[in-house]
This record gives structure tokens, C-alpha cells and sequence, in this order.
């Protein structure tokens, strides 16, 4: 009796820690792709930055409308510390260790992506000024949660 019970635990615990686990890479693999998206997005605005294709509004508007959708997804997906779990990731621990800060610099991406998007209709001076603003928020986040590879 107490043997059977024992394996039952034993089992039951196995099969808590694979969904666990399973849920953990499930979680990271989702943080990866939502970044993804956001780069995907952001990416045409820095080749206009940069020169390397013609200057468009209208899809700065745009994509920037996209990132500040996609951008409080983040403080979502990074709600569970995962910071013990093995799987492949470049999510500092220090995310977990201040949490606040952490979703603060997301709703500030949240902020100067709406920020863009109002100021395309200011010209291109404005807008490349807040696509700056919006830039400098990603990589405030990134200097402080993201591993360096
Ligand atoms: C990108 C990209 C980032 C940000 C960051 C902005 O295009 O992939 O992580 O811009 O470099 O400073």
C-alpha cells in the first residue's frame, strides 16, 4: 500500500516536471518569436534610418502601430521566471530580480511606439527623431536584461 503510493507520487512528479519543462521551452520559444515579430516590424524603419530604402511614411506608421500592439505582449510573456530552467535562452535572471523595472521599460517601447505613430504626421524630422526615442528604449532593455552572445 504504502509502496504503491509511492510509485504513484513518483510518477506523478515525473509527469508534473515534463509539463513544467515542457511549458518553460513553450513559454521561451514564444518570447523568441514575439521579439522576432517586433524586429520584423521595426527592421524597414531602420533601413529607412539608415538610407537604405526610400522614406515611407505611411508604413512607418504603420509598422510602429505593430510594435506598440506587439510591445505589452512582452511584459506577458516574461511573467514566468524561467531564469532556472536550462532551455537555450538570453533572458537575464536580473528580469526576475526587478520585475517593475523590467515592465517599465516595456511600457516605455509601448509609449514611443504610440509616440511614432503620432509623429509621422509631423514630418520626417519628427519621426526620425521618435524612431530614435523608440530605438533607445529597446536597447535600454537590452543592455540590462539581455545576455550579450
Ligand atoms: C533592431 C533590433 C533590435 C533593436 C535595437 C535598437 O532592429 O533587432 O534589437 O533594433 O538594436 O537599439
Amino acid at each position: 500500500m504504502i509502496r504503491s503510493t509511492m510509485i504513484f507520487a513518483l510518477l506523478f512528479s515525473v509527469a508534473g516536471a515534463s509539463w513544467a519543462d515542457e511549458r518553460t521551452q513553450k513559454t521561451i520559444e514564444a518570447r523568441q518569436g514575439l521579439l522576432k515579430v517586433v524586429a520584423q516590424y521595426f527592421g524597414p524603419i531602420v533601413g529607412m534610418a539608415k538610407g537604405q530604402i526610400p522614406y515611407d511614411a505611411a508604413l512607418i506608421e504603420k509598422n510602429a502601430g505593430k510594435v506598440a500592439e506587439l510591445a505589452p505582449m512582452i511584459t506577458d510573456l516574461f511573467a514566468q521566471d524561467t531564469s532556472s530552467s536550462d532551455y537555450a535562452t538570453e533572458a537575464k535572471a536580473d528580469i526576475w530580480a526587478d520585475y517593475d523595472d523590467f515592465s517599465a521599460k516595456a511600457a516605455t517601447t509601448t509609449e514611443r511606439a504610440n509616440a511614432l505613430v503620432a509623429a509621422t504626421a509631423e514630418g520626417r524630422g519628427a519621426t526620425m527623431k521618435a524612431f530614435g526615442a523608440l530605438g533607445s528604449s529597446c536597447k535600454s532593455c537590452h543592455d540590462s536584461y539581455r545576455q550579450k552572445k
